[in-house]
């Protein structure tokens, strides 16, 4: 009993100190964006159709995403599964360029970068390019992308 009560404690303190850790902002332009962790979301992915590719060395992938107006959100998820490899993520939008982002800038050190970009007023409208740049990588790597 006293056990399995100090446990409880543990548990929700490390419930409670999660989001804490995640919600920390990792980029702020100052064009009004927030860039944050998006790991306390749960999106449906059928919304989100995913793109698969294979990337090597020096090499840079293109994405683009309309974003219509009224926006408030995006949120990208790349995901290529391998620690070893690094890649980083650069996004063009109507009114400016957001990063690079690495592995790190969401926050923890998993082979993904998964950001929830967003501006309460609106996001701007038109165009975003997403840019996938192989910044180490041995032989090529496979990877997945959402937006
Ligand atoms: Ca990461």
């Amino acid at each position: 009993m006293k056990i399995s009560g100090i446990c409880l404690i543990i548990l929700v303190c490390a419930v409670a100190l999660v989001p804490g850790v995640v919600a920390q902002n990792v980029d702020n332009t100052g064009n009004g964006y927030t860039v944050h962790p998006a790991y306390n979301l749960n999106l449906p992915s059928a919304i989100h159709p995913m793109s698969s590719g294979m990337i090597t060395l020096g090499e840079s992938d293109y994405y683009f995403r309309y974003v219509s107006p009224g926006t408030t959100a995006v949120v990208p998820d790349l995901n290529w599964g391998d620690t070893a490899d690094s890649l980083t993520l650069s996004i063009s939008t109507p009114n400016g360029s957001l990063g690079p982002f690495n592995d790190a800038s969401d926050g923890i050190d998993n082979a993904r970068i998964y950001l929830h970009i967003s501006n309460p007023s609106g996001l701007p409208s038109g165009i975003w390019e997403f840019r996938i740049y192989g910044e180490q990588v041995s032989g090529s790597q496979s990877y997945t992308f959402t937006v």
